[in-house]
């Protein structure tokens, strides 16, 4: 098992579209097992392949209170959405400290495939609807960020900016380096 480092926006890599899986085997195992260890780390509710910088349509969730309820599902579609709308505030490991209101459809129904490549449907409202369609959307290089204004989305990229060349500075005072 291996934590894997998680991509930050603006990162162009994140708007990359992820290919579906065509081979079943032990390395889409491990991988799966290493994003699950890497979002219960984090920690979050979900995690895309995308976001670890592997461009595959692989997302593993677990909404529970109690951390035991890991779900992974290998390339997920929307199939239906209900015309009702649900406005929740959203975060996103890639995009730390920021959360801000997305209106979403209420209800979904997911079809995937599992770990082996047998088919299953998923019907989903709540914290679970927001979070199937929040990394089904990093699978097509779309994030949260992208539903807000651009006014507020130019102020996060500007932060998310400034953080990153904070810490770049923290690192170089570490290893003595001057920049
Ligand atoms: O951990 C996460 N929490 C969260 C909260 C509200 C709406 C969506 C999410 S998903 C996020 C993990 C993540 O970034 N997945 O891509
Ligand atoms: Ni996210």
């Amino acid at each position: 098992m291996s934590l894997l480092p998680i991509l930050r926006y603006p990162d162009p890599r994140l708007n990359k579209v992820a290919k579906p899986v065509t081979v079943f085997d032990e390395r889409l195992k491990t991988l799966v097992n290493d994003m699950a260890e890497t979002m219960y780390a984090a920690p979050g509710i979900g995690l895309a392949a995308p976001q670890v910088d592997v461009h595959e349509q692989i997302i593993v969730i677990d909404v529970s209170e109690e951390r035991n309820q890991l779900q992974a599902l290998i390339n997920p579609e929307i199939v239906t959405a209900s015309a009702e709308k649900a406005l929740f505030d959203e975060g996103c490991l890639s995009v730390p400290g920021i959360y801000e209101e997305v209106e979403r459809p209420a209800r979904v129904t997911v079809r995937a495939q599992d770990i082996n490549g047998d088919f299953f449907e998923i019907r989903a409202e709540g914290l679970m609807a927001v979070c199937l369609q929040h990394e089904i959307d990093h699978l097509k290089g779309f994030m949260f960020v992208d539903y807000l204004s651009q006014l507020k989305r130019n102020r996060i990229k500007t932060r998310m900016l400034k953080e990153e060349r904070e810490k770049k500075k923290e690192k170089a005072k570490g290893t003595g380096k001057k920049r």
